[in-house]
């Protein structure tokens, strides 16, 4: 309050506020004006990185005007708040973003050019912004974009690390990883210098009487760490609503613990000490569906969980309102796990800080939150050594006990005869060392546990949180299936489909409401409409093709078929299927008659994605796919019939460019593996048709596209388990065909057999636990489907129109909203009041 403008001088301040430019001219006025002022840069001396700074710097202007206006309407308006807390956010580029949501795109495009600069060539300067490893930090990303879009009164808190995900490099066909230091000149955030909170770790816990004589708890020394803000403004698409993403950046408090080392003479120490607060948001975790339970990944969850509940109590107090209405103004998404401790340390300010009773603060613990869990592959769950816990927060351990005793208590009186449940949903697991469950600390600490689509909710409740849903009823556990935005995934990486669509339907709404493209499918027998389609889709396999052989130095033919599968390396995704399917086609070339050959559909076989550092399995696949390439192009037999690529370091930039680029795309997952999948979506959404298994959102996708437009292949997930449990006792028979494709690799026809060994004994020798052989049959033959499908370019044409039609459920802005109504209970803020 003290900082404000006394009333009397506002007038003056008003008639200076900083305006924004609406056009050409205005726009070129404040780029020149940056680069030569903030950028200390001239004509003579201004490259397309400068032209890029330059026009970054004039579109932040414009965000953080309207961002200002949005956080003054919202604090105005005091309305409930979502707090969107999330480990991950992978952004990807901004400028091209923010140029198309405040709809100015065009205006930057001729002021650019006026002053010597193509747009794209600046748009391509930026560096990704990668604070996330796959799916959990790209829909973290969405539902920014979504939130803003809608009006939501909506905060991302994240952690601002110093290097994002690392950058792939291939060598020798080996995933190599270099560290990504992205900080350098990026204009999007604001540090905010001012905006601190002191985060203690260790230490230890004292027990007194309080004045009324009640036994309370204080948490005392160990060590302290600052945070300090930084901000990123989230414009909307077609709306002022700027909404803020807050990454909090680690620092060596100034506090009295380092003065006295300082004090002491013990320099040194005091400079380890500054660097080690400075690891903890030094790096993002590389993982991806896995934890490792290492102790500076608790420290971040802590760090990160503490400053942004300081941030939302300290807005929440100066409203003045009675702790019983936090909930009534705050909630809070966990986005997986990772924040589970958030909900501990509410209850903690509860009942230490502010004096709550227990009852009381846990009531409105569990109104304020809502979980959402990505994922049942057990080596994704996290769980916390208690011993660990209890050196680093021994608090918030004392306080997970007392949250389990009470847990307990409940479920063993509502249950008396059932002995084995309260060892199966006990937050401690009776391990040694014992464990801390996060995912039942968070179902416990939530009103609200959702899953990424139909079937992994379903599967939630009927496995993994079972016991949960005997407890609290079914209305705790719902589905809310994933999406994507359509800004980014269709208009700004496809702005030629976009138009095209506009065209037809008459305007760009379909980006607001994306259930408006249903009536393209009206158009689906419209010669005209039709051939441009076709033209477009082209004019996107040649632009990825540049980007190939920019990069790869391969030519592809871009009449030939792209079939492209890139996200993460993993085994549950079985990029070793697609590649064990490529090697089958490429034997079967090789063993055709000049004739037989005339007839082949030419494919290009396009893979991308990163392993984890130690993820040794995940390697040895991308090491397989790079040798089979070097085999496979290079072969005189196949030419263009075949061609193997892998894209490295695939990243939100270069989905941009592969997504509309694909014929079709490989959703290839074990049944009941894949949590939802969102770049299946992307793909459809430009018109590029999908081979699947039946796996998370590929089922709800061919339940709105019809089974007409998808290539469904591969087992069921109800039939899993027991074809596993066979495995597991013999029965089992590898493939044929698969037999082949390893008899290949054997004779060390992609190099050094030993290299893949591995890989090719876990099915054949260690139980196929992804069912690999199982599926493979089925695969290859629905590829022969695939092959042919393509021969009739107009009815795939059609499948490609009808898909991109019905694909309206699928956008992030029905996935908010659903969450708004359903779990957080928040309404829109009319940004015309
Ligand atoms: C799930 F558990 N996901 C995890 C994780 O650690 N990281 C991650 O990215 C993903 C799922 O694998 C997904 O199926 C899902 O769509 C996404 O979370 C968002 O819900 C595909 O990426």
């Amino acid at each position: 309050v003290e900082a404000s403008i006394p009333e009397e001088l506002r007038e003056a301040w008003k008639k200076h506020s900083a305006t924004e430019f609406k056009n050409k001219d205005e726009f070129e006025r404040d780029l020149v004006r940056h680069i030569e002022t903030t950028l200390a840069r001239s004509m003579y001396n201004c490259d397309e990185l400068a032209a890029y700074s330059g026009t970054a710097l004039a579109f932040r202007d414009r965000l953080i005007i309207e961002w200002n206006k949005t956080q003054q309407r919202q604090t105005f308006k005091d309305q409930k708040r979502i707090y969107y807390l999330s480990l991950e956010f992978l952004m990807g580029r901004t400028l091209d973003n923010a140029m198309l949501n405040v709809g100015l795109k065009d205006a930057a495009r001729d002021g650019l050019s006026d002053l010597g600069f193509q747009i794209e060539d600046v748009i391509n300067q930026e560096h990704d912004a990668a604070l996330g490893n796959g799916g959990l930090g790209r829909l973290a990303a969405c539902f920014l974009d979504s939130m803003a879009t809608l009006n939501y009164p909506a905060w991302g808190y994240g952690l601002r690390y110093r290097y994002g995900i690392f950058k792939q490099e291939i060598v020798n066909g080996y995933q190599v990883e270099v560290p990504d230091y992205w900080l350098d000149n990026n204009p999007w955030e604001f540090p905010r210098h001012e905006i601190t909170v002191d985060i203690q770790f260790y230490g230890n816990v004292k027990k007194y009487q309080d004045e009324s004589g009640k036994i309370a708890h204080s948490w005392e020394d160990g060590e302290i760490v600052q945070a300090i803000a930084y901000d990123v403004p989230i414009p909307g698409y077609g709306t002022k609503t700027t909404n803020n993403l807050r990454l909090w950046s680690s620092k060596a408090s100034s506090g009295e613990f380092d003065f006295q080392k300082f004090n002491a003479g013990e320099y040194e120490s005091a400079v380890a000490d500054q660097q080690r607060a400075e690891t903890i948001s030094a790096v993002l975790y590389p993982n991806d569906n896995l934890e490792q339970g290492k102790e500076l990944r608790l420290k971040q969850q802590y760090f990160w969980c503490a400053a942004s509940l300081f941030d939302i109590i300290r807005r929440f107090k100066k409203t003045k309102r009675a702790w019983g209405e936090f909930p009534d103004q705050v909630a809070i998404q966990l986005n997986d796990t990772h924040p589970a401790l958030a909900i501990v340390e509410l209850q903690r300010i509860l009942i230490d800080k502010e004096g709550l009773e227990w009852d009381e603060a846990w009531t409105i613990v569990t109104k304020t939150f809502g979980y959402t869990n990505h994922t049942v592959l057990p080596e994704a769950l996290e769980k916390w050594s208690v011993p660990l816990m209890q050196n680093l927060l021994p608090r918030h351990l004392q306080i997970i006990y007392d949250i389990n005793m009470f847990f307990l208590q409940s479920v063993e009186k509502r249950f008396p005869n059932d002995r084995d449940i309260l060892s199966r949903v006990s937050i401690i697991e009776e391990s040694h060392p014992k464990m801390v469950r996060m995912a039942y600390l968070a179902i416990i600490g939530s009103h609200k546990v959702n899953g990424v689509a139909e079937l992994h909710s379903d599967l939630l409740k009927t496995t993994l949180f079972k016991d949960f849903v005997k407890i609290y009823g079914p209305d705790r556990f719902t589905n809310v299936t994933n999406g994507i935005t359509p800004r980014r995934w269709l208009h700004q990486a496809n702005p030629r489909l976009s138009a095209l669509i506009a065209e037809k339907l008459g305007s760009y709404d379909f980006l607001r409401d994306l259930t408006l493209l249903d009536k393209l499918e009206a158009f689906v027998d419209d010669k005209a409409f039709r051939e441009e389609w076709a033209v477009i889709k082209r004019e996107n396999k040649l632009r990825l093709a540049r980007h190939i052989k920019a990069t790869t130095g391969y030519d592809v033919n871009p009449n030939a078929l792209f079939d492209v599968q890139v996200k993460r390396i993993h085994e549950y995704k079985r990029q070793q299927l697609n590649i064990f399917g490529v090697i089958h086609r490429y034997l079967s070339i090789k063993a055709m008659s000049a004739e037989e050959k005339k007839k082949v559909v030419p494919r290009v076989s396009i893979f991308g994605g990163k392993a984890a550092p130690g993820y040794w399995m995940a390697k040895t696949i991308i090491h397989l796919i790079n040798k089979v390439a070097d085999v496979v192009n290079k072969d005189p037999d196949v030419g263009d019939l075949l061609k193997v690529i892998f894209i490295a370091d695939y990243n939100v930039s270069k989905a941009e460019i592969i997504c509309p680029a694909s014929d079709i795309s490989e959703h290839i997952s074990t049944a009941g593996t894949e949590g939802s999948g969102t770049s299946n979506m992307k793909f459809v959404l430009n018109g590029g048709l999908i081979i699947g298994t039946c796996d998370g959102a590929n089922i709800e996708i061919t339940r709105e596209i019809s089974e007409q437009n998808i290539f469904l292949f591969g087992n069921l997930a109800e039939d899993v388990e027991e074809l596993r449990h066979r495995h597991f006792y013999g029965d089992f028979k590898l493939d044929p065909h698969l037999e082949r494709v390893f008899n290949a690799i054997k004779d060390n026809m992609f190099g050094d057999k030993a290299d893949f060994s591995a890989l090719t004994s876990s099915i054949e020798d260690h139980g196929d636990y992804y069912l690999v052989s199982d599926d493979f049959n089925s695969y290859i033959t629905t590829h022969e489907m695939v092959d042919e499908a393509f021969q009739n370019k107009e009815e795939w044409l059609a499948k490609s129109i009808t898909s991109v039609a019905r694909m309206g459920f699928f956008s992030m802005d029905r996935v908010t909203n659903e969450y708004a109504d359903s779990i957080w209970n928040v309404e829109p803020l009319d940004v015309t009041d």
